[in-house]
């Protein structure tokens, strides 16, 4: 019976950890976004018009790129940061000009702009 109860338990936490992945990013003013390991995290940020993101480099040289052209860093290394300011509701997608592509494509993310 304890066993029974047991693995319902992990059972039950398998299904809070897929439920988890699925939960939209939180609504904030503004949102960090971190660059290391090839990676933006998170990969979705949600924020506020008129809300600021700022990327930060861990390591290595990335670009942060909107795909509409309506941002774009210089080359940016470990320990720099790049800011931009969303003052119109949309989605808008990035990617790092080495390392990824428009669409979404290998190293990408995504800013979603809410009134
Ligand atoms: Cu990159």
């Amino acid at each position: 019976m304890r066993k029974v109860v047991v693995l319902i338990g992990i059972l039950m936490l398998g299904s809070l950890a897929v439920l988890a992945v699925n939960v939209p990013a939180p609504l904030t003013a503004g949102a960090t976004v971190t660059i290391s390991n090839f990676q933006f995290t998170p990969k979705v940020v949600r924020i506020k018009a008129g809300g600021e993101v700022t990327w930060q480099v861990k390591e290595g040289t990335h670009t942060v790129t909107a795909d509409d052209g309506s941002f774009e860093s210089q080359n940016l290394s470990g320990g720099q940061k790049f800011s931009h300011t969303f003052d119109q509701a949309g989605t808008y997608r990035y990617y790092c000009s080495f390392h990824g592509s428009k669409g979404g494509h290998d190293m990408a993310g995504t800013v979603i702009v809410s009134k």
